[in-house]
């Protein structure tokens, strides 16, 4: 009976870490926000990264590149237009200006997982590392929303709201 109770205050605990782990994290100038995917269907072996940068310092800086252990592969993307058909193009770099912010989002840019090795599921997280041009890399966890969310559940799932 304890110990049923000992367990499940720490896993309680568990969730609270890996649900602050998932809020805004700051290396450098750069802060990152936000951070979130949505589910994959069965199978998928593409998926997408999104979240927010904030630059906080008075030099640019650039998100240059991302690598998570869960895809064989992660690359900056965005999407254009072409002849009505939404393509995904590779991108160098996401400029953030001083005192600016960058957010990738649905329909725009995100980073790109290729050869992912696991279903992405809703409420999973995952680790992903930045490489920024001038901030030390940044190791932040990312929140699996459900299939298809426009945005980051993660507010609503924690009862965040109003605190
Ligand atoms: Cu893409």
């Amino acid at each position: 009976m304890m110990k049923k109770l000992q367990t499940g205050v720490l896993s309680l605990l568990i969730t609270v870490a890996i649900a602050l782990g998932a809020q805004a994290q700051t290396s450098g100038n750069i802060t990152v926000q936000s951070i979130w995917a949505r589910a994959t269907p069965p199978g998928a072996k593409t998926a997408a990264v999104y979240l927010t940068l904030a630059n906080n310092g008075t030099t640019d800086d650039k998100l240059v590149a991302a690598s998570t252990p869960i895809a064989g592969m992660a690359g900056l993307h965005t999407e254009i237009m072409d002849n009505g058909v939404m393509k995904m193009r590779p991108l160098k770099s996401v400029d953030v200006k001083p005192g600016g912010t960058a957010t990738l989002k649905p329909g725009g840019r995100h980073i790109m997982l290729m050869g992912l090795k696991q279903a992405l599921k809703q409420g999973d997280h995952f680790p992903i590392t930045l490489t920024f041009e001038h901030a030390p890399p940044l190791t932040v966890q990312v929140e699996v929303a459900k299939v298809g969310a426009a945005k980051p559940d993660m507010g609503d799932m924690h009862g965040m709201k109003g605190m």
